[in-house]
């Protein structure tokens, strides 16, 4: 008698977004430093709570105030050379972001840094595929993790590295591909849903995490959706999709994902 039983998929990477996954850094990081950076150029926008929300529909700290201002802000008389009036009000932007987040006030969200550590314990690879500017992704993990982090992850994608930013697939197609493996041998981690939108375009099975910001967004097609990775004494609360064995999410749980 032949037993036709499926190969197991082998999960080989795992491919971390950043922002609102490995930390929440929007509400009180990003939206605060795009204020700090107004305020230097003598600007009199301000970008409430509330409102910050609506612009995270476009991912993309130049591409968010260029919306801003297509749709919030029409009144503005645009300089001539808007282009490079944006590229300067979003460097701006980072200085002060990365000011703030090297004061470590914003932290890594729970079972970040447990996960991390399974991974790199059992084998399975890092990557990183964010659409938030390099240097963003740099200072956030030498200040929550060390510097040393910073060689955990074979691939940091992010920002203008691809020309089209989440949900265009493009950034993990180029996560995956530098990393040389195929999407079925890998698992995202995101919070959004143009994150997800990104992630599943690029063929990845993905786990949500939720965030105050994201939590009522559309999360079809996850594979599983949580409050938050959980840990051993902290367990996770099931939003939607697969149940892990464990209550919280580690690498068995991941492994399990992608062979679902
Ligand atoms: C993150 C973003 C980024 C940050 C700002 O999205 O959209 O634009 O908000 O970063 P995701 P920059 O988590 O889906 O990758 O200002 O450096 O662009
Ligand atoms: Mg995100």
């Amino acid at each position: 008698m032949v037993i036709n039983k499926m190969a197991e998929k082998e999960l080989k990477a795992l491919i971390f977004d950043v922002d609102g996954t490995i930390a929440d850094t929007e509400r009180d990081g990003h939206r605060v430093a795009f204020n700090l950076a107004f305020d230097e150029l003598g600007l009199d926008w301000s970008w409430s709570v509330e409102l910050y929300g609506k612009l995270l529909s476009v991912t993309g700290g130049k591409e968010r105030i260029r919306y801003y201002l297509e749709c919030f802000n029409q009144e503005f008389k645009k300089p001539d050379d808007l282009d490079g009036f944006i590229a300067k009000l979003h460097q701006l932007k980072t200085q002060h972001y990365t000011d703030l987040m090297s004061k470590g006030d914003i932290p890594l969200r729970p079972g970040v840094e447990r996960l991390l550590n399974e991974a790199r314990e059992q084998g399975i690879r890092l990557a990183i595929a964010t659409t938030t500017t390099p240097k963003n992704v740099e200072v956030l993990l030498t200040q929550l993790l060390g510097a040393e982090s910073l060689t955990w992850f074979d691939v940091i994608a992010a920002g203008d590295i691809v020309s089209s930013k989440k949900p265009a697939s493009a950034i993990y197609d180029y996560a995956i591909k530098e990393l040389g493996l195929d999407a079925s041998e890998c698992l995202a981690l995101e919070d959004s849903h143009n994150g997800i939108l990104s992630s599943m375009a690029a063929d990845l099975k993905t786990i949500v995490t939720i965030n105050e910001y994201t939590k009522d967004h559309d999360f079809t097609g996850a594979s599983l959706v949580l409050n938050h990775l959980g840990e051993p004494k902290e367990a996770n609360t099931v939003i939607s999709g697969y149940q892990c064995t464990s209550n919280y999410v580690d690498i068995n749980c991941c492994r399990e994902i992608v062979n679902k």
